[in-house]
């Protein structure tokens, strides 16, 4: 494959964190004054945000509860004054009322850590709203408000639960009337979850990203970078951190990152973008480099799931076979060099995070479908090209007819 033909990932976007309150867990208090919010936001976006995250209810744990009032009070002016400027806004809130209202004042972003969970209006607002202004719904995963105790942080398995209910979220979304396309979901770093949690999280990003939806990540300044950082801690530690997660999770595939300080974030995306293009670059130096591209494959085919995908509702209803092949390009010489399963992509666990995308969220195309697995294949470490094909042998065709599949090849840029 020619790097012509690879599809390049959107870049992560940044999203700047305005607290509006004066008790949010880092920056509390500094922007209660909305002429000093909004030269803030100003300054945000000099340094690179492409999203300001306007908030008036902090939701860390301990946090006291604002009327919608208060909370509307804070919040709707900077929102106003930054749409006007043509900056893109999302509202940090857990009540639809807020919501309904930030949008009319301009937000383009409803970011409700609750998943709509703490507001049972919360998904018809924003499918109400969302046609007439485009409106998109970043749904976070939670339990309830944030137990500083930690009490609700038991997981049988993380990443599976997380993934599962932010799916059970997105259907809910979907059902109320928000559109797919409209949805972001972000796992809530923070929210329920220990630091060794969200590590797991941020770490096995590519079962998120099964879910078909891109993925935000909170991880700023959180408890989970002062644990790790231990007698280092302070804010400067904590941005640095915060900046090397971005990379991190950019490099996973992360749409966007939730950041405070937007400057350390829009130098180490920077770094990881010209790291990446370094990559691509062929190089004469020799075969056995990772710049040379790889021609080994890990192949898997006739990969058999029963799912409920097609145009027709007998389709969806009553389901039937579709047969996944999937070859992968990963440069498999140092897990053959030390015998070790680590450097490679294990098989098994690519055949699950398969079966988990193509099992569910039905939809029309069999494109769609394999549009998603080469997504997840590409968010195994290593993967640098996917070359997928999905089968539909008992299509619903008024012929004889022995199979009928679409192949597309993806790759990282
Ligand atoms: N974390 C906080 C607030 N809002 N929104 C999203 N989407 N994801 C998060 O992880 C998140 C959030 C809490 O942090 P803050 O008090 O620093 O804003």
């Amino acid at each position: 494959m020619n790097s012509a033909s690879r599809l390049a990932p959107p870049r992560t976007l940044i999203m700047g964190v305005l607290n509006v309150t004066p008790d949010s867990f880092s920056d509390g208090g500094e922007y209660l004054d909305p002429q000093v919010a909004i030269a803030r936001a100003r300054e945000l976006v000099r340094q690179g945000a492409n999203i300001i995250d306007v908030g008036g209810e902090s939701t860390r744990p301990g946090a006291s509860p604002v009327s919608l009032e208060e909370e509307q009070r804070r919040i709707l002016p900077v929102i106003e004054a930054l749409s006007a400027e043509g900056i893109t806004v999302s509202v940090d809130t857990l009540h639809a009322a807020t919501a309904r209202a930030a949008v009319r004042a301009g937000a383009h972003y409803v970011n409700d850590v609750s998943g709509g969970l703490h507001d049972d209006e919360m998904f018809q607002t924003v499918a109400g709203l969302s046609g007439e202004h485009d409106t998109r719904m970043i749904i976070g995963h939670w339990r309830g408000v944030p137990d500083p105790a930690h009490s609700r942080s038991e997981y049988r398995d993380v990443v599976v639960e997380v993934s599962d209910a932010l799916a059970e979220r997105a259907v809910r979304a979907v059902a109320a009337g928000i559109a797919p396309h409209r949805i972001v979901l972000d796992p809530g770093l923070g929210f329920d979850k220990t630091a060794a949690q969200g590590w797991q999280l941020l770490a096995h990003l590519e079962r998120l990203a099964v879910l078909g939806y891109p993925v935000l990540i909170g991880a700023s300044r959180k408890r989970m970078l002062a644990e790790t950082l231990g007698a280092h801690d302070d804010t400067a530690a904590r941005d640095l951190a915060t900046a090397v997660v971005s990379s991190l999770v950019a490099r996973s595939g992360a749409w966007g990152v939730r950041v405070h300080d937007v400057a350390s974030t829009a130098a180490a995306l920077a770094v990881t973008a010209a790291f990446e293009a370094g990559a691509r670059t062929a190089t004469s130096a020799g075969a056995g480099f990772e710049a040379q591209p790889t021609r080994d494959r890990i192949t898997l085919t006739g990969l058999e799931v029963f799912a409920y995908h097609g145009v027709y509702d007998f389709e969806r209803e009553q389901g039937q076979r579709f047969i996944i092949d999937a070859e992968v390009a990963v440069d498999l010489s140092a897990a053959a060099a030390g015998d070790e399963l680590a450097r490679t992509v294990n098989y098994a666990e690519l055949v699950g995070t398969i079966l988990e995308a193509v099992a569910n969220d039905p939809v029309d195309l069999i494109e769609t479908l394999a549009e998603r697995v080469a997504r997840v294949a590409l968010g195994f470490a290593g993967v640098r090209q996917a070359r997928v094909t999905v089968h539909k042998p008992d299509a619903p065709i008024d012929a004889t007819f022995g199979d009928v599949s679409v192949t597309i090849e993806r790759g990282v840029e």
